[in-house]
C-alpha cells in the first residue's frame, strides 16, 4: 500500500470510552457497527446512541435499528453531546460536524476513502479519473473535511472493469475490515494516531456535478470518455447525461465485463 501517513506514532489516546454517539446515515454500515458493539465486551461501563441527520430524507431503516433523529446545525444540541459523550462516531453522516464538537470531544470519522487522497464527496468516483489511490481510513476529525490524524487505512484496488457502483463497494468492505479491526481500541482509548504525509485533494459535489454533464464535443482519448462514464456509473442512480438534439436530457451508464 502506498503510504499516505508518517509512520511516526504522533500520540496514544488513553482514556477509555463510557458513552459513544454514533451519528450515520447509512443503513448498511450502522446495522454492522452495532453486530460489531455488541459483540465487544468491556471491563469498564460503555453504553452508545446512534442517530441519524435531519439531511436523510429516508431515515425509515435507521428508525428499525434504534436511531433518533438529530441536527448538527443546532448550538444546543452541540452542547447536550459534549455534556453527555465522550466519544463521537461519524459513520458516513450527511452533516458537517461543526468545529465546536471536533475540538471539545474525540471524534472520528469512517471515510470511503484513502486520506488525503480525494477527500470529500464520493471518493471512488474520482479516484477512477484521476488514478489516485482508493480505500478507507479511519481518523480523527479536525475541522476540516476528511482531514485529521489517521488511526487506520485500508488500500483497495480498481479494476478497468469497476464503475463507481464496484469500487464504492470495495471500499465498504474496505470500512467494515477496519471497523471490526480497530473498534475495541478505540472505544479502550488505546489506538495510535499518525500524521497526513500531506493536504492531499478535495473534491466538492459541483465537481461531480460537473462531471455528470457530458459535452457531447468534447475532445479527448477514448480512455478519459470510457473512465468518465465509470465514474458516474453507479447501480440506483441517474447521473450521466447529455442533452440531444432533440433537447431532451438522456442518462448514460456503463457496463463493463472482464473476459473470464
Ligand atoms: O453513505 P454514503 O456513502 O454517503 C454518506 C453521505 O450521504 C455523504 O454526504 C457523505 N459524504 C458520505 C461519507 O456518507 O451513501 P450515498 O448514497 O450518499 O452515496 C453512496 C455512493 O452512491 C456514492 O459514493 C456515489 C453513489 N451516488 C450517490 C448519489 C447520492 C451516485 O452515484 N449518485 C448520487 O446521486
Amino acid at each position: 500500500m502506498k503510504k499516505t501517513y508518517r509512520s511516526i506514532t504522533v500520540a496514544r489516546i488513553k482514556r477509555p470510552s463510557n458513552h459513544l454517539l454514533v451519528v450515520s446515515d447509512n443503513y448498511e454500515l450502522s446495522q454492522f457497527l452495532i453486530g460489531e458493539l455488541k459483540n465487544l465486551s468491556f471491563e469498564h461501563d460503555f453504553a452508545f446512541d446512534l442517530c441519524y441527520t435531519q439531511l436523510n430524507h429516508d431515515p425509515k431503516k435507521m428508525i428499525e435499528l434504534g436511531a433518533s433523529p438529530i441536527d448538527l446545525k443546532d448550538q444546543l444540541t452541540i452542547t447536550n453531546i459534549i455534556k453527555k459523550y465522550d466519544l463521537v462516531f461519524s459513520l458516513h453522516c450527511k452533516q458537517i460536524f461543526p468545529r465546536r464538537l471536533v475540538e471539545d470531544i474525540c471524534c472520528i470519522n469512517f471515510h470511503p476513502g484513502l486520506n488525503p487522497y480525494n477527500r470529500g464527496w464520493y471518493p471512488q468516483v474520482f479516484s477512477i479519473i484521476n488514478g489516485l489511490p482508493a480505500g478507507a481510513t479511519v481518523h480523527l476529525m479536525d475541522a476540516e473535511i476528511d482531514h485529521g490524524d489517521i488511526i487506520a487505512q485500508e488500500q483497495t484496488v480498481i479494476l478497468p472493469s469497476d464503475t463507481s457502483f464496484e469500487a464504492y463497494m470495495k471500499a465498504i468492505t474496505a470500512e467494515k475490515k477496519l471497523i471490526k479491526d480497530n473498534l475495541f481500541d478505540i472505544i479502550h482509548g488505546t489506538f495510535n494516531i499518525h500524521s497526513v504525509v500531506s493536504e492531499g485533494n478535495y473534491n466538492d459535489l459541483n465537481s461531480y456535478r460537473a462531471l455528470c454533464n457530458i459535452n457531447l464535443n468534447s475532445v479527448g482519448t477514448f480512455r478519459e470518455h470510457l473512465n468518465l462514464l465509470r465514474a458516474t456509473s453507479h447501480i440506483g442512480f441517474k447521473n450521466a447525461y447529455f442533452i440531444g438534439d432533440d433537447g431532451k436530457k438522456y442518462f448514460v451508464r456503463v457496463h463493463i465485463e472482464q473476459e473470464i
